[in-house]
């Protein structure tokens, strides 16, 4: 790999499965997300994705799952780099939006993180 291309199969470093897919002229992309934690007593399922990213050799990404099987929502922000053996690897930071019931459980509402993808191969 020459360049980082977003399109295809990501697993990060709990697990977690990403495909990217359907990627258009203007940066945008959709795609589906299997996370493999949830810490909740529900069956986890694949949940939406959606983002943008810059196109380049080391592309700048954004994207947001709305989780199907409960009441958050999480954003990434991060970059694509090759590493030295040209490998792509993703390096995000994520926002962890949980629901809360009033405006002073708002103070405990978003959790952060760190992620790092590779091509699932
Ligand atoms: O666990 C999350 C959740 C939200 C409300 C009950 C359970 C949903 C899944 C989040 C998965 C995160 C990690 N997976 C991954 O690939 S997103 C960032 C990480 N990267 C537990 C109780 C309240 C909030 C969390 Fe919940």
């Amino acid at each position: 790999t020459q360049q980082c291309n977003i399109q295809g199969q990501w697993r990060n470093n709990l697990g977690s499965n990403m495909t990217i897919q359907s990627v258009s002229d203007n940066g945008a992309f959709a795609g589906v997300y299997l996370t493999a934690v949830s810490s909740v007593n529900t069956k986890i399922v694949e949940s939406p994705l959606t983002g943008f990213w810059k196109k380049s050799k080391q592309p700048m990404i954004g994207f947001a799952v709305k989780w199907a099987f409960s009441d958050s929502l999480t954003v990434w922000a991060g970059q694509c780099f090759l590493n030295e053996n040209n490998e792509e690897v993703l390096h995000t930071t994520w926002l962890l939006r949980s629901k809360q019931k009033a405006l002073q459980d708002n103070w405990k509402a978003t959790r952060i993180g760190v992620d790092t993808f590779t091509r699932l191969k």
